[in-house]
C-alpha cells in the first residue's frame, strides 16, 4: 500500500534527497496533537521576548509582499517531497518591521495548541523563509497548518511550525517540542541531525 507513494529514489535527483529519505508524491499530515481550526481573520503573530513587542494581525500580513516559492521539504519520519509551492510573506521581509534588540540570537516559534521549536536566527533569517498561507496556489488545509505557517525548507520539515501565532525572540538557544523530547536542535537533514546525538 504504501509501496505506492513511497519510492526509493533511483539516485539522489542531482543531489535533492538527503540520506535515509524516501520520495513521496503525497502530503503526509504529521501533528501532533489536535488540527487547529480557526479563520484567517483570527490570525495574529505577536512578536515577544528580546524585541520591540508587536503584533501582525491577518491584515498587515496580506499588506507585505506576497512571494511565491518552489522547494523540497525534508521530514524527519524519512519522507521527502520535491518542488513543492508555497505563497506567503517572507520572513526577511516581516522582520524588515520588526525592531530586534542586539542580543537577540535565537527565535522560538509558538503555535496555537502549544507546539514550539527553536531556530538561529541565521537559520529563521533566510530569503526562502515563509509565513505561508497558500499551497500549490490554493489557500492551505488546516491540517498542513493552515491558515498561517512557517516554511523553513533547508532544515527538517519539525522546524516549520503550523498555525504560528508567536515569535519570541531569545538570547540564547532553547530546545522546543521535540528538542526536548530527543530530536537535534538544528535538524539540519543533509547532515542527518535527526537526534541530538547525532
Ligand atoms: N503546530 C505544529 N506544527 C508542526 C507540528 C505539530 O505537531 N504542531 N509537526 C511538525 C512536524 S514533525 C512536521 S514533519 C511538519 C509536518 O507538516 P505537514 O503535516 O504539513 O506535513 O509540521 C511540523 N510543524
Ligand atoms: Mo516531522
Amino acid at each position: 500500500m504504501l509501496g505506492n507513494f513511497f519510492k526509493k529514489p533511483k539516485d539522489d535527483m542531482g543531489g535533492r534527497i538527503p540520506r535515509g529519505q524516501t520520495l513521496t508524491t503525497r502530503f503526509p499530515v504529521l501533528t501532533y496533537g489536535p488540527t487547529q481550526h480557526y479563520a484567517p481573520e483570527e490570525v495574529v503573530v505577536r512578536i515577544s521576548g528580546l524585541a520591540e513587542a508587536h503584533t501582525f494581525t491577518w491584515a498587515d500580513l496580506m499588506a507585505l509582499p506576497q512571494t511565491t516559492l518552489t522547494y523540497d521539504i525534508h521530514c524527519v519520519t524519512h519522507w521527502s517531497k520535491l518542488d513543492t509551492t508555497w505563497t506567503g510573506v517572507r520572513v526577511t521581509d516581516l522582520m524588515a518591521q520588526v525592531k530586534l534588540k542586539p542580543e537577540a540570537t535565537h527565535v522560538m516559534q509558538h503555535s496555537v495548541g502549544g507546539y514550539t521549536t527553536n531556530l538561529s536566527l541565521d537559520d529563521f533569517m533566510r530569503p526562502e523563509n515563509l509565513l505561508a498561507h497558500s499551497f500549490g496556489g490554493e489557500a492551505l488545509d488546516a491540517e498542513h497548518g493552515g491558515p498561517l505557517r512557517l516554511v523553513v525548507p533547508h532544515l527538517y520539515f519539525w522546524k516549520s511550525a503550523k498555525w504560528l501565532t508567536e515569535l519570541e525572540f531569545m538570547s540564547a538557544d532553547r530546545a522546543g517540542f521535540w528538542e526536548k523530547n530527543g530530536y537535534h536542535m538544528r535538524g539540519d537533514p543533509f547532515a542527518e541531525q535527526r537526534y541530538d546525538d547525532d
